[in-house]
């Protein structure tokens, strides 16, 4: 029994001691294996360190879930593991919302996001919808697994200037379609900035389906974001 826990103890890494480079190479493993608490130590450490919040979320955290996906592409993982990396990553995101928040004017616009119906992704998302506050944007998120009539819920309660939809499958992408179809219906499209992204997606489909934009990464969502409303408002 002594010896077992004398082989935990070696085994367990002092995050503290590593370099930045070690640290965040240990925390794409710890995000690869699923570490919550390995993952909420290290982005801690990083914050302390002096790293500027969005290199944390993007050097440590993006760059992890990145591998992992590769893997799960390939059949290395499997849907559990890459729960729990999720779960990791959105441990080591919540301390990063507040303080990627922090650092914009509040006053931009306001925006909806959310998932498309049949889609429960929401790491990529909740990255647009982290980023957007960041830049100054009030973001409502709607979540995941949206029908239309969500977004036209959020849409009436809220008076947004943007809506934004994220779609990680091909199978629901399509339905980013039925949205905008939707708004057009009701007359209300041109009222609104729409922006899509999700892994599957390219700048063809954004086109196809009527979108004003589709982002390729948060970074894109952000500035399109803030280069549409101010044209829409410069036009207006
Ligand atoms: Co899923 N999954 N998954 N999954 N999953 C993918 C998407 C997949 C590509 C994996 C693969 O096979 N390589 C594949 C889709 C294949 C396809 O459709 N062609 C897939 C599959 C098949 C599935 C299931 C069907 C698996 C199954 O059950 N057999 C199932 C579907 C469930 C459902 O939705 N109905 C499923 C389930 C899951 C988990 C639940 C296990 C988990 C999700 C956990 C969660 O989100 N809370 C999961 C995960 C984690 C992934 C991968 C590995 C990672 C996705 C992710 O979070 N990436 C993914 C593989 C991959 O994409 N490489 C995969 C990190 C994130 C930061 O990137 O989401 O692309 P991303 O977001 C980026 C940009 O795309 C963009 O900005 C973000 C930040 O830079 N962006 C936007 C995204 N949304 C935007 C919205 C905007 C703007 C930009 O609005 C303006």
């Amino acid at each position: 029994m002594t010896d077992e826990v004398d082989a935990q103890d070696e085994d367990e890494i002092d995050l503290a001691s590593l370099s930045d480079d070690e640290l965040t190479e240990q925390m794409h493993d710890d995000l690869y294996d699923g570490l919550r608490d390995e993952i909420v130590e290290g982005t801690n450490i990083l914050l302390e360190r002096g790293w500027d919040p969005g290199k944390v979320l993007n050097d440590a955290l993006v760059e992890g879930m990145r591998i992992v996906g590769i893997d799960f592409r390939d059949g290395i993982l499997f849907v559990p593991e890459v729960l729990l990396a999720a779960n990791a990553m959105k441990g080591g995101m919540a301390i990063l919302r507040p303080l990627l928040a922090e650092t914009g004017a509040p006053t931009l616009g306001k925006a909806v996001i959310g998932t498309v119906k049949g889609d429960i992704h929401d790491i990529g998302k909740n990255l647009v919808g982290m980023m957007w506050e960041g830049a100054g944007l009030e973001v409502i998120d709607i979540g995941i697994n949206n029908p239309v009539e969500n977004y036209l819920k959020a849409i009436e309660e809220h008076k947004p200037d943007i809506i934004g939809m994220s779609a990680l499958l091909t199978t629901t992408m399509p339905y980013m379609k039925v949205v905008i179809d939707t708004l057009i219906e009701k007359g209300i499209r041109e009222d609104f900035v729409v922006l899509v992204g999700g892994a599957p997606l390219n700048e063809e489909f954004g086109k196809a389906i009527g979108a004003d934009a589709y982002c390729r990464d948060a970074a894109v969502a952000v500035e399109t974001a803030k280069s549409l409303l101010a044209a829409k408002r410069a036009a207006a």
